[in-house]
């Protein structure tokens, strides 16, 4: 039998993957691997962006697909009773009657959606097209609030459109790669070995920069690698434009002919000479220097960033202030060069081309924007003014809403919030105050179950067909390979049986996601975006990269994986300039003082994936990790007359949690680091977010995950302690009755 092609279905690297089917009980395995017991994924060399390379998480991720499925929708009227399966169609009148009595008792604005880049792109559309469209509110936002929300508000405001200009390929043409607040070792290790070998092979003519506060798997291999102080990015990126200035290391075609702003940059970086940004910076004036010389004597500077600048209250700031050095110094639509936001999740690109935030919608359009909510309410054949004219509420602002008591009805969809949410007890607090929460999920239990009164079951990755974005913006179809488990439903179907029953039947025409997929490529014509040339037939020949409008030959189509943006140097605001946005350093929202004296920074591990829904149950990638560890400086450590393997209370103003040490050098002094992993399923009293805060960046609305004050305090080995946990806990709250 032929292997699937599909797309790994975690990180926003986007590898090519092959599936193969299990066999039946007692054949042998042959040497393709066919006849496995299990599902079994393995790279697509064919495939452009990864050409048959996968990582630990893309090559188990068969194991995950038949462990702990949801399989039936399952009801309760309140949060105290155990579950009870019931059928879909029970479950579409309640969501029906529900939405219309929150609707009229409320308005619209009482109905929130909160989804996922790990929703495929025909999900993405079809629930803007419900909220947007059809409700009347735009309180539809995703995960990706959390995560790339910065990065997309900092391309809009320095190139007038969200949308990543360079490639993969710019990872082996560059001569200086800058790598900022990105473990891409670890998180997105396909993109990094490459980078690796390439740097590898031209040691003396590339350079490579890491700044990072910890010295991580990526920072161990860097030429430079700048330990900064958490938060402290925005004064580097102005100290080493101060210096380029000094230097006179300026593109001052490019600046004069396709830029605005310039000046006020110029002057803005006049208050970070090198003394002031090193002290602020926490590094040495020699090391500053350095960074600022191997960018001014590159042609090629390409950089790549992730959590460190998005998920900070600088985080808008932080992009900005990237995009500036790359503008002066001419670092833009060029081979080799470029500002490559890598995205987390598998297809938050294409979340954000379909519209899946509260604040946009398809095709790279704004919800503020007159013209754009009139062109897409004309695709949805609505009438003028369906479409509300302000933001819907973001991430955040939905707890606080919950929290106030204003929302009427919470649809949560492939996301875990009661696990990735910041400040987690308030968080929780919120949830509990829903009248009515939907928890559409693939797997069961989930943290965020606990808080739902309807559970819907989802077709995930494999069992729904649908296409996905990766960072390099290469659009890859994913095929349904198997079917379902129990009654699982793909999310697209789910909200477009729901939108038909509201009596939106024309809207929700759909035969299958090839038609959803027809109607939202036609809503990208003539936008950065344009895809206007694809569809799922075209797709099943192999992956393409966009822009790709309907207009596009076969010959430009050659060499369609080596495309940038803006090699013209005409960027996508009103004049065509890109713009210079000069911002000053605010540093973090809650710095350490003598109560609160070190600095906890949160992130991710290789072998797992975020709430563990899936990694959680593959022995090889819970093995690797199977508990969590707080990492100390040894000097800290040595002052808390704490070793190794023995245990702490973290505390922050909001919250605690208990977790064993790991002395090491690889993190700076003052600083502590606490991955993401684990919620109150898979560990006692370990969740990293019990001890974030909720301020979030004012233009991007992303929360500053990155970084928060906590205290530490030696303690004994708790009772309870997780030695390794590979199956969830079982919870009161989470029990069922009548499931099978
Ligand atoms: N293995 C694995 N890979 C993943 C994921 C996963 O769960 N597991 N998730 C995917 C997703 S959704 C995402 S968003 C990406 C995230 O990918 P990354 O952003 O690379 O991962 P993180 O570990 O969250 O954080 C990156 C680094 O930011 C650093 N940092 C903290 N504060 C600052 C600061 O103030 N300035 C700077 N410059 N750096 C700082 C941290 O020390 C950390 O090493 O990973 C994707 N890939
Ligand atoms: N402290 C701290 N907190 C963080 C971060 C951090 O760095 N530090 N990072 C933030 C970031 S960048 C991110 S992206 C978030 C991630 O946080 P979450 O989105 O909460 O994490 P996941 O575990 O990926 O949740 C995805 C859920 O969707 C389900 N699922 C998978 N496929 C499908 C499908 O096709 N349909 C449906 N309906 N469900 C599906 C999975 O089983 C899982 O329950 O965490 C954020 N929180
Ligand atoms: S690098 Fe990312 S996309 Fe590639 S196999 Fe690993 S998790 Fe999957
Ligand atoms: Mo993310």
């Amino acid at each position: 039998m032929k292997p699937a092609k599909t797309l790994c279905p975690y990180c926003g690297v986007g590898c090519g993957l092959e599936v193969l089917p299990p066999a039946r009980p007692g054949r042998p395995v042959n040497r393709d691997g066919e006849g496995n017991p299990i599902w079994q994924a393995r790279g697509d060399r064919d495939h452009p962006s990864s050409k048959g390379k996968v990582c630990v998480k893309g090559a188990t991720v068969g194991e995950s697909l038949d462990r702990d499925r949801l399989k039936y929708p399952m009801l309760r009227e309140s949060l105290d009773q155990p579950f009870k399966q019931v059928t879909w169609e029970t479950a579409f009148s309640r969501i029906v009657q529900e939405i219309q009595q929150v609707r009229a008792e409320r308005g619209p604005e009482a109905i929130c959606m909160y989804g996922s880049g790990q929703f495929q792109t025909e999900d993405y559309y079809v629930a803007q097209k419900l909220l947007k469209g059809c409700l009347g509110t735009n309180n539809f936002d995703a995960n990706s609030r959390l995560c790339m929300a910065s990065a997309v508000a900092g391309y809009i405001k320095s190139f007038g459109s969200d949308g990543p200009p360079p490639c993969y390929d710019d990872l082996e043409k560059t001569d200086c790669a800058f790598l900022i607040g990105t473990n891409t070792a670890d998180c997105h290790p396909i993109i990094f070995n490459r980078l690796r070998k390439y740097h590898k092979k031209n040691k003396r003519k590339v350079k490579l920069i890491v700044v990072d506060p910890r010295r991580t798997d990526t920072a161990k291999e860097a030429d430079l690698h700048l330990a900064i102080r958490p938060g402290s990015d925005v004064a580097l990126l102005n100290g080493i434009a101060h210096l380029l200035l000094q230097r006179g290391r300026l593109d001052a075609a490019l600046i004069d002919d396709c830029t605005t702003g310039f000046s006020d940059y110029a002057e803005l970086v006049q208050h970070y000479p090198p003394e002031r940004t090193a002290e602020i910076c926490d590094i040495s004036v020699q090391e500053l220097e350095t960074a600022a010389d191997w960018w001014g004597q590159s042609k090629h500077v390409l950089s790549l960033w992730s959590m460190g600048m998005n998920q900070s209250i600088d985080g808008t700031a932080k992009v900005c202030s990237l995009i500036n050095l790359h503008l002066m110094t001419g670092n833009i639509g060029k081979p080799g060069a470029g500002p490559f936001s890598l995205t987390g999740q598998p297809n938050a690109m294409g979340g954000r081309e379909a519209g899946g935030l509260c604040h946009i919608l398809p095709g790279y359009r704004v919800i503020k924007n007159a013209k754009h909510r009139r062109a897409i309410e004309q695709g949805w054949q609505l009438p003028e003014g369906s479409i509300a004219p302000q933001p819907g509420l973001a991430a955040w602002d939905m707890m606080l809403a919950l929290e106030r008591g204003e929302v009427g009805l919470f649809w949560v969809a492939a996301t875990n919030p009661a696990v990735s949410m910041p400040d987690i007890e308030r968080t929780k607090a919120a949830l509990s105050r829903s009248p009515f929460t939907i928890c559409q999920d693939a797997y069961y239990p989930t943290e965020t179950a606990a808080y739902a009164h309807l559970l819907l079951p989802a077709a995930q990755w494999g069992e729904k067909t649908g296409t996905m974005t990766n960072s390099e913006r290469v659009v890859t179809l994913c095929p349904a390979f198997r079917q379902p488990p129990g009654e699982a439903k793909a999310d697209w179907e789910i909200f477009a049986e729901v939108g038909r029953r509201l009596g939106f039947g024309p809207q929700f025409d759909f035969q299958d996601a090839a038609q959803v997929y027809r109607e939202f490529v036609s809503l990208t014509a003539g936008q950065l975006c344009d895809m206007t040339g694809l569809s799922h037939d075209q797709l099943a020949k192999g992956p393409v990269q966009w822009p790709y409008p309907a207009t596009t030959c076969a010959e430009t189509a050659a060499d369609k994986f080596d495309k940038r943006l803006y090699t013209d140097l005409r960027f996508a605001t009103e004049d065509g300039r890109a713009r210079f946005h000069p911002f000053h350093a605010k540093g973090l929202a809650e710095p350490p003082d003598p109560s609160y004296p070190f600095v906890l920074t949160t992130g991710r591990l290789y072998g797992h994936w975020h709430t563990q829904t899936r990694t959680g149950r593959i022995e090889k990638t819970a093995e690797m990790h199977p508990h969590p560890v707080l990492e100390i400086n040894p000097r800290d450590a040595q002052k808390l007359k704490i070793q190794s393997e023995e245990w702490v209370e973290v505390r922050s103003r909001r919250g605690y949690a208990r977790l064993p040490v790991l002395v090491t050098q690889n993190i700076a002094r003052g600083t502590v680091f606490m991955p993401m992993h684990w919620g109150f399923l898979w560990a006692n009293q370990a969740e990293v977010n019990a001890l974030t805060h909720p301020e979030v960046c004012p233009m991007s609305l992303q929360p500053e995950l990155k970084a928060c004050a906590v205290q530490l305090t030696a303690i004994q080995k708790p009772e309870d302690a997780d030695e390794s946990q590979t199956v969830p806990h079982t919870l009161p709250n989470l029990q069922t009755v009548n499931a099978p």
